[in-house]
């Protein structure tokens, strides 16, 4: 696991249009203020800074309404191609693109950036509470963070309103759905659960943890996407995965999640598996719970991306 020479391509999101709570915009800034950049310098690695993070900010349209039942779809649809620009550009470099959230709606940017590079052969690990597979047919919240794999996966045709606002239509089917693997799920809509079972998407739920153990359940999951070890992988990691106990300052806490070293145990089998080429940390949300709670979840936010890199390998 080669530090040194390794550049991490850092892209900053601060964006919350994928779900109605503020404050999640303020995840990277509360990330770099508690020093994940010097942090991942001090391990060895250079670091390159996508450019000009605060226009996420200015990109919010002035008029945006539904579209198909979609909140912020302009918005969603424009940041996210930004992201996907960003990411594709450290992937292009050979960087690890390293994404900072913002909501998961970011993910669709991330994973057309590092598909566009890695093609077919790359490999998606999410990590989270949730599925996020929801279609703009079966989402009931209209939360663009409840559907980021289900456009990326090309699961439904473009629907007539979105194709006649010009939205979404820069993302191309670019994942393959067997090369897809979930780890911590535990709250998944009805609708979800039937597109899982119709693509035979694999996930391992918190009960698929509980009965096997972290450490089987991350072999299997590797083994089904990543046989051989030697495809690219691309982990999505949602700080909900975590029990709320571990992560409290996130929008959408679910109980009976990863404990801080399931978690952690994750991200450095990961790193072990020297395979990671792109990774998103997101759903901190600074301005949820008292002080307490927010050091705690930046700096567990912190501790997984330096986990991810390879901070506890001997
Ligand atoms: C639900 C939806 C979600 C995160 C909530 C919840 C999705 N399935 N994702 N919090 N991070 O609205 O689609
Ligand atoms: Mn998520
Ligand atoms: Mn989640
Ligand atoms: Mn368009």
């Amino acid at each position: 696991f080669l530090k040194n020479g390794t550049t991490v391509g850092v892209t900053c999101v601060p964006f919350s249009g994928g779900q109605p709570k503020g404050g999640v915009d303020d995840g990277p800034v509360e990330m770099i203020r508690f020093g994940i950049l010097d942090q991942i310098q001090g391990m060895g690695y250079a670091v390159e800074l996508s450019d000009n993070m605060e226009k996420y900010r200015s990109m919010r349209p002035a008029n945006d309404p539904p579209v198909d039942n979609l909140k912020n779809p302009r918005y969603v649809d424009i940041a996210t191609r930004r992201v996907a620009e960003q990411v594709q550009a450290h992937c292009k470099e050979g960087r690890i693109a390293l994404t900072l959230g913002g909501d998961h709606s970011i993910a669709m940017g991330t994973l057309v950036g590092s598909s566009s590079v890695y093609g077919d052969d790359l490999c998606v690990i999410w990590i989270d509470a949730h599925a996020d597979i929801n279609t703009p047919s079966t989402t009931e919240s209209g939360n663009l963070h409840g559907c980021p794999l289900s456009f990326v996966l090309g699961l439904s045709e473009p629907s007539e309103a979105l194709s006649n606002a010009g939205l979404f239509d820069w993302i191309k089917p670019c994942v393959r759905k067997d090369r897809l693997v979930y780890i911590g799920l535990r709250d998944v809509d009805t609708g979800e659960k039937e597109i899982l079972r119709k693509h035979g998407i694999k996930a391992f739920s918190m009960h698929d943890v509980d009965k096997h153990g972290i450490g089987k359940v991350v072999e299997m999951a590797l083994d089904h996407v990543n046989k051989d070890r030697l495809l690219p992988v691309h982990m999505s990691f949602d700080v909900d995965a975590l029990d709320p106990t571990v992560a409290p300052a996130t929008g959408t806490p679910v109980r009976g999640g990863l404990t801080f070293r399931e978690g952690h145990y994750i991200c450095e089998a990961i790193a072990e598996s020297g395979c990671l080429v792109a990774l998103d940390l997101v759903e901190v949300n600074p301005t949820l719970g008292d002080p307490e709670s927010l050091r705690q979840t930046v700096a567990v936010g912190c501790s997984l991306v330096r986990c991810s890199l390879g901070e506890s390998l001997l």
